[in-house]
């Protein structure tokens, strides 16, 4: 019999099978009988043993006994020595808080947990943040004002379920390539709805699509909301019974009339007609949202314009409804709630004595042990580097030399650590490659923990291979910090992966995301996943939909109509950088920074490995660039080469660049979303050059 697990590369959270030979995985197919994937993977999910096996694994921790030396293999208890020894010397000179951990959205929630518990109470850091903060911060905030907690709200079925089905800023074909299949199960021909900037494989095979001119969303949101209310397309027995703020809503958008929001967006005052008819006459409406929404400079606005619509149209909880936000990491969602990051276990707020108390009372440790404050946000730690305020830093699965943005002065900026501290897969990353202690981590496939996927669905995950050498899963790196740092005793209860589990479901008891009705491990396994909220043993096989007695989060139980005025970008473009770069997920073979991903031949064989740019035909003729020249993509902060692809996916005065090459991030700007502090990827100014000497691909 073949066991199953989640796949650890996007939040769809399909099931995989693993087939064996001798006891050893070989293989991997898709589980027929999941809810999610109903048997379907896409080529990462196929191939996500293959990197397991790549050369490069780390399989024994590194240390580098001075910065102008190279890294050298260690043993296990020397890594360690070194690495609470400085940390602590760190502390002890610079006190608790100059020492920081950024963490991630792939790895299991029983691990997130067991390091931002280790690093905040037993280790005393305050600062912590993970590259969630690159990916979902925007609809965490979105929701919490929203609907009073961080809930997106549905369940899969509902991409079926549907009579419209929106997708804002998303192209799934690439980036959740299983939602998309279930959106072709839908058996009600659906409308499908993109807005997006550029004609995407997703908007090239919806119904409709609206290309709008990049970061006008909020003001086309406003627009569509301004034609509902004027053409009494309201639910108002919804709206009067659950939202709040309503009338005032309505005053804001009183302004945005079609033909503002036409000049605005580039879309014809008939297609801002057409878009709001499909909405007010889809019985069924569902919006789903992605980056092309959290990445901007008022990401959480667009996020609750969005919300806005599905309110005033009473489009939430009812089957195939939803203002939906889609994670992207495996384990995004289970960062969100258990990272210890931005909120102290379990969705609470570090700053509420009450919620300390209680997570103190779970853990039995003192109040004291759990900071009063917030973490600095991620761009916050960096610029605590640059300013030296933060002197140590310790990151966990994730690349930030290559993804972060405007990543230009990342070694630099390292550079100015007393130490740092990679724990990561491979040795190789451009990340580790700066570390001063690399400490070997096993992978997805070599351990044992949970993800949540977008849904809200807790899945297992498996050791069904071992990790090479000395790796170890990240889940014992963190007990082996806590034992050589001296707080181990703390975290006596955090045996195994599985005894962490049921913390956790202590940690979740009477909230929204009570997950106290799993009963284990095997529980998850028989149960196909389980949704959050599971409370009773008896719900745990049904498709969960949240808010579908039309009572919301706040303590009124009603939602909340949020607005604000539409901003200004950071970085217009002008005459010297006449293009918009957005950037985002070249294809569905290609997982971000290309760790993973890359060391596979078949996946491989599905993407091009050059960098290359797309632009469009009329703006590759006025520059005289011919298809596949290489050319220089550049920005007032640095550039990267590229081979040019015409094509006439993007529209003239804009650019694309996928975000899995390594030059991508000396572009972009960093600015950031004010309320989440999130970063703004798909905006900033560049220009394209042609190299002085032509260069053909080959
Ligand atoms: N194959 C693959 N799949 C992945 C990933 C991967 O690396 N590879 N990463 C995963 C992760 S972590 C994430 S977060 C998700 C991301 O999933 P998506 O958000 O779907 O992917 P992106 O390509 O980043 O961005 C989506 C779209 O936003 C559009 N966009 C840019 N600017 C604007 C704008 O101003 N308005 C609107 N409406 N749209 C705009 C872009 O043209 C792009 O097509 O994918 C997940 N899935
Ligand atoms: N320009 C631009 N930049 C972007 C984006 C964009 O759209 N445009 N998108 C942003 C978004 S949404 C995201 S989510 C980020 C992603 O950015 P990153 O998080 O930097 O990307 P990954 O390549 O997924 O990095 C994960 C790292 O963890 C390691 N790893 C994998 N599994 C494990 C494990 O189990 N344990 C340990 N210890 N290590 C492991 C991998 O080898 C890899 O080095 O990029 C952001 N950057
Ligand atoms: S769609 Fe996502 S979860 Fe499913 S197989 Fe592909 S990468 Fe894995
Ligand atoms: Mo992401």
């Amino acid at each position: 019999m073949a066991s199953s697990m989640v796949c650890g590369f996007c939040s769809v959270g399909c099931s995989l099978d693993v087939n064996t030979k001798d006891g050893v995985a070989v293989s991997l197919t898709p589980t027929r009988e999941y809810p999610v994937n109903l048997g379907m993977a896409c080529p990462k999910g196929w191939e996500a043993l293959t990197p397991l096996r790549a050369p490069d694994r780390a399989t024994t921790p590194l240390l580098r006994t001075a910065k102008d030396q190279p890294l050298e293999a260690v043993d296990w208890p020397t890594a360690l020595d070194a690495m609470v020894s400085r940390f602590k010397a760190v502390q002890a000179t610079y006190g608790p808080e100059a020492v920081a951990f950024i963490s991630t959205g792939q790895i299991a929630s029983e691990e997130m947990a067991l390091l931002g518990a280790v690093a905040k109470f037993g280790m005393g850091m305050v600062h912590g943040d993970g590259n969630t903060r690159q990916c979902m911060a925007t609809a965490v905030v979105a929701y919490k004002e929203s609907f009073g907690f961080d809930a997106p709200p549905y369940t899969y079925a509902d991409l079926e379920e549907s009579d419209v089905v929106v997708l804002w800023g998303a192209n799934p074909c690439i980036a959740h390539p299983i939602l998309w299949e279930r959106i072709l199960r839908n058996p009600h021909h659906p409308e499908i709805v993109v807005i997006d900037p550029r004609v995407t494989e997703t908007a090239a095979a919806a119904t409709q699509h609206y290309p709008l001119l990049p970061k006008s969303d909020l003001t086309l949101l406003y627009g569509l909301a301004h034609l509902l209310i004027a053409w009494g397309a309201v639910d108002k027995d919804f709206v009067n019974r659950s939202t709040e703020g309503f009338e005032g809503f309505a005053v804001h958008v009183e302004a945005f009339t079609p033909e503002r929001v036409s000049a605005a967006t580039g879309l014809p005052v008939d297609a801002l007609e057409l878009l709001a008819d499909t909405i007010a006459s889809g019985k069924r409406v569902s919006f789903w949202w992605t980056m092309g929404v959290n990445q901007s400079h008022e990401g959480v606005r667009v996020a609750q314009a969005i919300i806005d619509l599905a309110l005033l149209t009473g489009n939430i909880g009812r089957p195939g409804t939803g203002a939906n936000s889609i994670t992207g990491q495996c384990n995004a969602m289970g960062s969100r709630l258990w990272s210890n990051t931005t909120n102290l276990l379990g969705g609470r707020a570090f700053t509420d004595p009450d919620a300390r108390a209680e997570v103190a009372g779970i853990l039995r440790i003192e109040d004291s042990r759990i900071p009063d404050r917030a973490s600095w946000a991620y761009d916050q730690i960096v610029d605590g580097i640059r300013e030296g305020t933060i002197k140590a830093l310790w990151i966990v699965a994730t690349n930030t030399a290559h993804s972060w943005i405007a990543k230009r002065d990342v070694a630099e900026l390292f550079a100015k650590l007393d130490v740092l501290v990679v724990q990561d897969m491979y040795p190789t990353t451009e990340t580790a490659q700066l570390a001063d202690i690399v400490l070997p981590a096993a992978g997805w496939g070599e351990k044992e923990g949970t993800f949540v996927n977008s849904e809200r669905r807790y899945g297992r995950i498996r050791r069904v291979v071992r990790a090479p050498g000395q790796a170890l899963a990240d889940f014992s790196i963190f007990k082996l910090v806590a034992d050589a740092w001296g707080c181990g005793e703390m975290f006596e209860e955090w045996s195994s992966p599985e005894a962490t589990f049921a913390i956790l479901q202590r940690l979740s008891a009477g909230r929204p995301c009570d997950i106290t009705g799993i009963d284990g491990y095997d529980h998850l396994d028989a149960a196909g996943g389980v949704q959050w909220p599971a409370v009773g043993v008896g719900e745990l096989g049904r498709e969960r939909r949240l808010f579908e007695d039309g009572r919301f989060l706040h303590p009124d139980g009603k939602a909340r109509f949020v607005w604000e005025e539409p901003r200004a970008v950071a970085e217009p473009t002008s005459e010297d950088f006449p293009f918009v770069l957005l950037t985002g997920r070249g294809s569905s073979s290609q997982w971000h920074t290309q760790t993973r991903t890359s060391k596979s031949a078949i996946l491989r064989t599905l993407y091009p490995e050059k960098p290359y740019v797309e632009i469009s035909p009329a703006d590759a003729s006025a520059l005289g660039v011919i298809p596949d020249e290489w050319v220089r993509v550049c920005s007032v902060r640095g550039e990267m080469e590229a081979r040019a692809f015409v094509t006439p996916t993007v529209a003239p005065g804009q650019v694309f660049v996928p975000m899995h090459y390594a030059g991508t991030n000396l572009l972009t700007k960093a600015s950031f979303d004010p309320s989440s502090r999130q970063p703004s990827y798909k905006s900033a100014a560049v220009a394209v050059r042609r190299l002085a000497e032509r260069r053909r691909y080959s």
